[in-house]
């Protein structure tokens, strides 16, 4: 007892238990002699030292190599008792600073577990290798509910039991940042789903949607070998007996300007090199299609190969799945047809024909191919290519091309009957996955969207991209907040509501009318003297005052996103997002013998005449369409509509490092991350809640033989009342729940502290007399 009285005496010691949790508490009086710590070595990166003494406003520290160094009180943080090392849940630590949550996630990472949670949300961490946590033994060990290891697989179970039992549909929303894992984990969490709700055999066509959407939606680009170019969200359905019956796929916005333009280093979307390298010596001559190194569009960016990827390979795997989703042998030439059409048309040349700079195409190999493929006659072709028809007043008039507009009218058409494929091949899987049918069961849809990007130069197709993941991050921390507010609700614990940075102000920047970003560019697209840089001085003009928006030299302005500033160039802002596509085009399309182009032409015509209509507006024989970034908007809301009636599940992604290496954890990168992504922000809402939860059984187990005087009742909620006592917890740094006891953070932390303390006092006086008796 004496032994015991002088710890809980120790004057050091009682600050920490009456500390707040409160990483930014930093009292030098809450730090103990010998206890460790977090020293900040530079922005973002921290070591775990000892404190060998503290003064006034700083503290003597003593690193592991021997080193002591003297640092200032507001670069040191709490750092967590061992046993709390590695913990499955952020919210099991004492101590949730940045530090700490950065170790704890490094921790688990070099032994391979790459699933922690952060609360209710998953966190993943790019292992950049395979790791042995998949297949059928993981399944199981889920199924059975004999793991309660974090994982996607235990997202994915938990999704299944909650659309069972609440009768409600879920979501499992997966984000991050480019290459940070989306993608990969959306099928992870496909498995699990289909090895639950597998027997008919439409799981296997669904998960064989993925290298299909693949091959023709993913590219590799400077972030990432594999980058998804859409937005995708499948919906698997459930029947009431819980196996799936079939799934819809709706995609966002394909980054089309790939195809025709693409930076050093970076590729097109891959099956133009898979069908480069894989197809049969008979496919080549039906289509004459050539090596990738005689296309022009392939060539630009001087890159081919993808590392450790064997793109012909990959193209019989393409071809399987087409099979697998009842895509006919001869779809898929045709298929494969429009793809060599669209490489043939990237090498279409043009000659000036007069002194006003007027082009046309050169008559060669690539016309011929591309006539041949579409089925069009080569006049029209080349009509097509080097005239527009305008109407004026009441005449027809036709005006030739100029070269500049001869090439942005060839690559119009490249674009657009990629694009066109890509919707169309969507179209005949959802019909192979069984869609149309009235849904009246259950379902689980799987949102992932192209990530975060921040390149040197950004463009339209940033814009977009960072655009869709703002919307998604408010959608997060609306549902983050809130369901963490119920939570305490439900326990009947007093919850003051808590204030989060949302990014409530970017999203104002792009979308408040009448001046806000869309609308600014919408309008400018709408001017037929509008350029880039009137765009960029519009946008400086009216939006100055946003403190998410600055105005940069030229036609350049950045954008404080939550993920950080990206800067943003204008250049071919008002082009993409008018995404003209002349009728001489879509006529062309039409006049085809093949059917695709046919297919294709008769759907841009009704979007152009639904738009016309819609719009009221006609200028010349232009197809006028809605704007790609009002489209754009208007899909984002109704997905966020779909997402809102589903119970979601939420899944961070994390990259940790940029070389798309294993092994390597760069924490800078990975805190910048955990910031802007909202998981400190969940964190910081657990902190000012009770994150600490153990049962009363536990907890009388583990601390019931530091108190003092035996308690009359045994029974497991007594002890644990007489500890919280004897240990002067304050009132408000516990609740006691119907089985459990909920703390705040930092108070288990120190009374694991005096149990050690307390154990190595019993340890030393049991040797001591081991000793008297030897
Ligand atoms: P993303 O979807 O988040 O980026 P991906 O899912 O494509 O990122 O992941 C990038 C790469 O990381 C993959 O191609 C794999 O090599 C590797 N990877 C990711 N998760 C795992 C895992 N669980 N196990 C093994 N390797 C993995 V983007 O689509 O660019 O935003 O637009
Ligand atoms: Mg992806």
């Amino acid at each position: 007892n004496d032994l015991l009285s002088n710890h809980v005496d120790n004057p050091s010691l009682l600050p920490v238990l009456q500390s707040n949790g409160d990483s930014r508490w930093n009292d030098t009086s809450s730090y103990a002699k010998k206890m460790h710590a977090w020293c900040k070595i530079k922005n973002g990166e921290w070591a775990l030292g000892k404190i060998l003494s503290n003064m006034e406003k700083e503290f003597l520290i003593g690193f592991p190599e021997g080193k002591v160094l003297k640092v200032s009180t507001d670069n040191i943080l709490h750092a967590n008792p061992d046993i709390l090392d590695g913990v499955d849940d952020l919210m099991q630590l004492s101590y949730l600073n940045e530090p700490a949550v950065l170790y704890n996630l490094q921790y688990r990472y070099s032994r391979n577990m790459i699933y922690t949670k952060a609360g209710p949300v998953l966190v993943a961490i790019n292992p950049f290798k395979r790791v042995d946590l998949y297949g059928h033994n993981y399944v199981e060990a889920y199924r059975s509910n004999s793991t309660d290891s974090p994982h996607v697989y235990a997202i994915a179970d938990t999704a299944i039991r909650e659309m069972a039992r609440d009768e409600v549909n879920q979501s499992i929303i997966i984000s991050g940042e480019s290459g940070a894992g989306k993608t990969e984990t959306a099928k992870i969490a496909m498995q699990y789903l289909a090895a639950l709700g597998g027997g008919s055999g439409i799981e296997y066509e669904i998960l064989q949607s993925n290298p299909i959407l693949e091959a023709f939606g993913n590219a590799k680009t400077s972030r990432n070998n594999n980058s998804s170019r859409f937005g995708k969200l499948i919906e698997i359905y459930f029947s009431l007996t819980g196996k799936i019956s079939g799934a819809r796929i709706d995609t966002f916005l394909l980054e089309k300007s790939r195809v025709v333009q693409c930076t050093e280093g970076e590729r097109s979307y891959h099956i133009f090199y898979q069908l480069c390298a894989g197809a049969s010596a008979s496919l080549r001559d039906k289509l004459n299609l050539r090596n990738v190194d005689d296309y022009k569009y392939l060539k630009q960016s001087n890159c081919y190969k993808i590392a450790q990827v064997n793109d012909a390979e990959r193209f019989n795997e393409v071809m399987e799945a087409l099979n697998v989703v009842h895509i006919s042998n001869e779809d898929q030439e045709k298929i494969f047809a429009m793809l060599t059409a669209v490489l043939w048309l990237g090498n279409i040349s043009f000659t000036i024909i007069d002194n006003e700079n007027h082009a046309e195409p050169v008559i060669d190999e690539g016309v011929l191919t591309v006539s041949k493929l579409l089925g069009c006659d080569i006049k029209v072709l080349v009509l097509a290519l080097s005239t527009r028809k305008m109407r004026v007043r009441n005449d027809h008039i036709v005006q030739k091309l100029t070269l500049s507009q001869a090439i942005d009218t060839r690559d119009a058409l490249a674009k657009s009957i990629y694009a066109s494929l890509f919707d169309w091949l969507v179209e005949q899987i959802n019909k192979s996955l069984n869609v149309g049918k009235r849904r009246t069961e259950r379902s689980i849809s799987i949102l992932d969207i192209y990530g975060f990007e921040s390149f040197e130069k950004n463009s339209f197709e940033q814009f977009c991209i960072n655009y869709a993941n703002e919307r998604l991050q408010q959608h997060f921390n609306r549902h983050l907040f809130k369901l963490e507010q119920e939570e305490y609700l439900q326990d009947g614990i007093d919850w003051a509501k808590v204030d989060f940075d949302d990014n409530q102000d970017c999203l104002n920047l792009f979308e408040k009318k009448p001046l806000g970003l869309l609308t600014l560019l919408d309008e400018e697209s709408t001017f037929p003297n509008g350029t880039d840089l009137t765009f960029a001085n519009k946008l400086k003009q009216h939006l100055h005052s946003n403190s998410s928006f600055r105005g940069e030299r030229g036609k350049a302005f950045s954008v404080s996103h939550y993920a950080g500033e990206v800067l943003y160039d204008t250049s071919g802002f008002l082009e993409k997002n008018r995404d003209l596509l002349h009728i001489d085009s879509i006529q062309l399309l039409a006049s085809c013998s093949c059917e695709l182009p046919q297919v294709f032409a008769s759907k841009l015509l009704r979007l152009s005449e639904n738009a016309v209509q819609s719009s009221h507006r006609q200028t010349g024989a232009d197809s006028q369409k809605r704007s790609v970034v009002s489209k754009f908007k208007g899909q984002l809301f109704q997905l966020m509509q779909r997402l809102e009636s589903t119970s979601p599940h939420f899944i961070r992604c994390i990259k940790p490092n940029k070389s798309q290496h294993p092994e390597i954890y760069e924490q800078p990168l990975v805190l910048q991350q955990l910031r802007c992504c909202g998981v400190l922000e969940v964190v910081r809402i657990s902190r000012s809640g009770y994150p600490t939860r153990v049962s009363h059984q536990k907890f009388a187990m583990r601390y019931g033989f530091l108190l003092f005087e035996s308690v009359a009742s045994q029974d497991p909620l007594s002890v644990s009342v007489a500890i919280l006592h004897q240990f002067s917890i304050l009132p408000e740094m516990y609740h006691v729940g119907y089985t459990k006891l909920f703390f705040r953070t930092g108070q288990i932390g120190a009374l694991e502290d005096t149990r050690n303390r307390t154990l190595h006092g019993i340890l030393r006086l049991q040797s001591v007399f081991r000793g008297h008796r030897a």
